[in-house]
């Protein structure tokens, strides 16, 4: 029986012995749940870096229902009582504002979270795994990769609700999940740490990319600057807005819902915009190998930023506003930057499927970032249109 999470097949992800093992976590602890029927199995879905993801369905009366049964990764999430507190504050604040506007189906619009049948927000397995179930949100899917502006606009219009919708929350009021989870200088501290140590002799094989980083410097205190000063507000954020944590509606083609709310704490909005860009400008994967793919698209920033005033416009401040584009740089330099620290420190952090992932996935955000440096002066020129349409 492998061992919990950290075992070291839990790094490649999907491994048959780590997929077997977790399915069986999910047949047992799944009645911890108010479940909808008899329980029939469970499959794992989603591609996201951190937690497991699994569809559990069940047989009822009115035919096969299905809930999202999910692993925390509680390595990462150290403190995972105060952060389901947080989703559970943040999402009944979301159903209200909501239920003022829907009529509709509020279950397709914000996560539930589902009790255990004692009443509580999580169960824990026999080997000390945390373990949560959110209603399913059906007729509806993520996108691992931008296929269309549409996408964009609409995914950044969810994105950009969310900040709205969460602007008179008391931000003071959340803890926060990961301290200093955007701190781009302290980010790139940590980088520079792990070329010191090179405690898995990696640095060579990365000199190219670490050069790229280390030229950057420059760039990476200017939010939290910006902030000290008083000129960028502290918002309730996101802060892991990659395109696969919004679900699009098969039928609508709308963002409906905003998913992945494990990091939902006090931020800067320039966050949550800047990983849209890293996710939704260029059509290429993140872990695209093929740097010739991977490139800024000027329609898609603009149909990202369309989207984002569409909805949270009414609330951002100008210096927000006039940030958008630079976000873009800094975060997906930011998210390269945490890549390649992992790389170099032996993948402690993010799953990976090869032994080079977190290496080529830093290549291709250091690519999408030399691109959008390229395209700065046209990307602030779209926000400045937009600026002086308002
Ligand atoms: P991770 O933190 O590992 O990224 P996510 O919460 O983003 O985990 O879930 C992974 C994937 O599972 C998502 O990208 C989405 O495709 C799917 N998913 C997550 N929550 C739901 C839900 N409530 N209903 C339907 N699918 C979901
Ligand atoms: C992780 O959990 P997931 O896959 O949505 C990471 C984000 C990174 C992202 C890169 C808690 O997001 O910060 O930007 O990978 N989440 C955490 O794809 O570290
Ligand atoms: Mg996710």
């Amino acid at each position: 029986m492998p061992p919990a999470s950290r075992s070291p097949a839990s790094r490649y992800d999907g491994t048959p012995v780590r997929a077997i093992y977790m399915l069986e976590r999910v047949a047992e602890i799944v009645g911890d749940f108010e479940v909808p029927g008899t329980f029939e199995g469970a499959e794992r879905i989603g591609s996201g870096h951190i937690n497991d993801t699994f569809a559990a369905w069940f047989r009822t009366d009115e035919g096969r229902k299905r809930i999202l049964v999910q692993h925390l990764n509680t390595e990462i999430f150290t403190e995972p009582a105060g952060l389901m507190e947080n989703i559970v504050r943040v999402t009944s604040h979301l159903r209200d504002k909501l239920s003022a506007r829907h009529n509709g189906d509020l279950d397709r619009h914000v996560l539930r979270v589902i009790p255990t049948k004692s009443g509580a927000n999580h169960t824990e397995d026999d080997y000390g795994l945390w373990w949560r179930a959110y209603n399913f949100i059906e007729r509806a899917k993520t996108y691992d990769t931008v296929e269309s502006t549409e996408l964009a606009y609409q995914a950044a219009k969810a994105f950009g609700g969310f900040i709205a919708d969460l602007a008179d929350f008391p931000a003071d009021s959340l803890i926060e999940t990961l301290p200093n989870f955007h701190n781009t200088p302290r980010r790139f501290e940590h980088l520079a740490n792990a070329i010191r140590e090179d405690s898995c002799g990696r640095v060579k094989a990365a000199e190219q990319e670490i050069r790229f980083a280390l030229d950057r410097q420059q760039i990476v205190s200017r939010l939290i600057e910006m902030h000290e000063r008083g000129l960028l507000p502290t918002r309730v954020t996101h802060n892991d807005t990659k395109l696969n944590n919004v679900m699009i509606c098969d039928d609508t083609g709308e963002g409906i819902c905003v998913i992945d709310l494990d990091t939902v704490m006090p931020g800067l909005s320039l966050y949550d915009f800047g990983d849209m860009v890293r996710t939704a400008t260029s059509r290429a994967a993140e872990d695209e190998e093929d740097l010739d793919l991977v490139e800024v698209e000027l329609e898609m920033f603009e149909a990202l930023v369309a989207g984002f005033l569409e909805s949270a416009g009414g609330v951002l401040t100008h210096e927000e506003v006039e940030q958008l584009a630079f976000s873009g740089l800094l975060i997906t330099f930011e998210i390269g930057v945490r890549f390649l620290t992992d790389y170099l420190q032996g993948d402690p952090y993010f799953k990976i499927h090869h032994p080079d992932h977190n290496l080529v996935r830093a290549r291709a955000q250091f690519k999408l970032a030399r691109s959008i440096e390229v395209a700065m002066q046209e990307m602030t020129a779209i926000v400045g249109r937009r600026l002086t349409l308002a």
